[in-house]
Order: structure tokens, then sequence, then C-alpha cells
């Protein structure tokens, strides 16, 4: 095995405090197109108009209607070696806690428990009218939807310009702040605040280890960047008899 994979992989072995910090390229394997990049969703213009607040309240219709393609397109996907690799991770240390970026599921699917989901999830929906925030499977959803009370159903999804959930980010800086040994997969590290959590983690003396199919603005400050598929490392660093 690579000496670098080697040294990740003796590091998690002996910290008692890990975080995984998961963007889109985890689950990219998986067929879930990431944000940016040459396949990114992204490139389209008008697709990045529509996950904004202003677009929701100018078009609430049209904006259901892409949120309905996005549900029915993750529904059919499924984890891969990755995101197993890294539940397996949760198993072994003591004190870890997973941070995603993604709203697809994935991580829960494949066995993840103390996540931490940063932007929402997909399968949550919350009401602008009684302000309650559920699980709501059904789809394709209604363009738009409406809550029992009324109100008017919005994805419960992080925009840009918006804020966090309540409590989570908070939570995801104090785990990232006393960790030993951060692994930052699959983001392009440039949506803050997410981005500033690796960085949280160096100031406080944590070894940080990327893994990314290309170098990211995070790069040069990480202890190690391995570049290549996260599908095919982390089960190397994360082995299922060790
Ligand atoms: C692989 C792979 C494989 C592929 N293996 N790797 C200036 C400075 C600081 C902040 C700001 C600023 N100007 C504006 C802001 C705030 C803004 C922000 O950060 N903007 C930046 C773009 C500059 N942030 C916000 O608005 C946040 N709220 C906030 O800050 O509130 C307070 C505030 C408001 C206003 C001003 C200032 C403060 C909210 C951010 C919400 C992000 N929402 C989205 C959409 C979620 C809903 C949905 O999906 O519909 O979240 S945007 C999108 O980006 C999504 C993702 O979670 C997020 C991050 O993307 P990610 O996961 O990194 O994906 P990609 O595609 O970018 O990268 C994939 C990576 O994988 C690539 O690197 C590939 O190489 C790699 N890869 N295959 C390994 N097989
Ligand atoms: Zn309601």
């Amino acid at each position: 095995m690579d000496r670098n994979l080697k040294e990740i992989r003796k590091a998690l072995e002996s910290a008692e405090h890990v975080v995984v910090l998961t963007g889109a390229g985890i689950s990219a394997e998986s067929g879930v197109p990431t944000f940016r990049g040459a396949d990114g969703l992204w490139n389209n213009k008008s697709i990045v108009e529509l996950a904004t607040p202003e677009s929701f309240d100018r078009d609430p219709r049209l904006v259901w209607e892409f949120y309905n393609w996005r549900r029915g397109m993750m529904a059919t996907k499924e984890p891969n070696p990755g995101h197993y690799a890294i539940a397996r991770l949760e198993k072994k240390v003591e004190n870890f806690t997973l941070v995603t970026q993604n709203i697809d599921n994935l991580h829960r699917l494949a066995g993840s428990e103390n996540i931490l989901e940063l932007h929402g999830n997909v399968w949550r929906v919350r009401c602008l009218g009684c302000r309650k925030e559920y699980e709501e499977r059904k789809h394709p959803m209604d363009e738009p939807s409406y809550c029992e009370c009324g109100g008017l159903l919005r994805p419960a999804v992080v925009w840009f310009g918006e804020s966090l959930p309540h409590g989570i980010l908070e939570e995801a800086f104090r785990v990232s702040a006393t960790a030993e040994v951060v692994l930052v997969v699959g983001t392009s590290a440039i949506v803050y605040p997410a981005a500033q959590l690796p960085l949280v983690a160096l100031q406080s003396g944590a070894r940080i280890y990327e893994i990314n199919l290309e170098p990211t603005p995070f790069s040069g400050q990480a202890t190690e960047s391995i570049f290549g598929k996260s599908g095919e490392i982390l089960p190397q660093i994360i082995p299922e008899e060790s």
C-alpha cells in the first residue's frame, strides 16, 4: 500500500477523536452529480439560480419542480464503498462525528449514525406558515406543496445567504476544534462556513487528510492530500477486517 495511505490508516487507528467532513464528491461514484466541475450540476446557470431563497419567493412551483427532479434522481442512488468505509470508521473510533454538506441521505443509508447535516436533507420539508420541519417522502411532491396548516412548504435545505440549521453548525465547530484527525472528502472547499471547519481543526493542532480528485484551495494547508476517487481510497485506509 502507498506510504501515505498507510500513514493515514495508522493515524485513524490511534485517534480517539475523529471528524470526517464530506461534500458532493463522496456521492459522485453513486451517480449523484456534483455541483461544480466538468459534469457539475451548476455548470447550468439557470440551475444555480433555482437554489436561492429569491427564486423560491418568485416562483415556488419552479423550485419544487427542480427538487422533485433531484428527489427522484436521489431516490434511485445507493451508497458506494466510500460511504460504507466512513460508516465502518464510526464503529471503531471512540468519539466520531460525520459532518456532511450533502443532502442526499446516502451516509445514513450506509449505516452512519452520528451525522451533522450542514445543508439539510432532500427528504425533509419546512413549513413557512407554522415553521414545523418534518420528513416528507412523498414523490412527486405537488408543485408547489402545502402543509396541512395551509402554509407553503419548502425543501429543508440551505440556500446561499441562509443560515445553517440551528445548533448543527455550532456542534460542527465544536467537534472540529477538538478532533485529533480530520478527513476532508470530496468537497471543493469553497462554500462557507463548511470550508472553515478544517481550518479550525488545523489551528487546534489536528492532522487533516484531504481526499479529492484534484487540488482544492485547502490542499496547501492539509497535512496530506491524496488525489483519487474516495470510493477507492477510503476502503484502503479503513479496511473491513481491521
Ligand atoms: C471527488 C470525486 C470522487 C468529485 N472522489 N472527490 C465570501 C466569503 C465567505 C462566505 C461568503 C462569501 N460570499 C458569500 C458567502 C456565503 C456563502 C458562500 O460560501 N459562498 C461562496 C461560494 C463564496 N455561504 C452561504 O451563503 C451559506 N450561508 C451563510 O454563510 O450564512 C451567513 C452569510 C450569508 C450571506 C453572506 C455571508 C454570510 C450557505 C451555504 C449553502 C450552500 N448550499 C448548497 C445547496 C444545498 C441545497 C441543494 O443541494 O439543493 O450546498 S450550494 C452547494 O455547494 C451545496 C453543497 O453542499 C455545497 C458545497 O459543494 P461541495 O459539496 O463541495 O461540491 P462541489 O461540487 O463544489 O465539489 C465536489 C468536489 O468533489 C470537487 O472538488 C471534486 O474534485 C470532488 N470529487 N468526484 C473524490 N469520486
Ligand atoms: Zn404548517
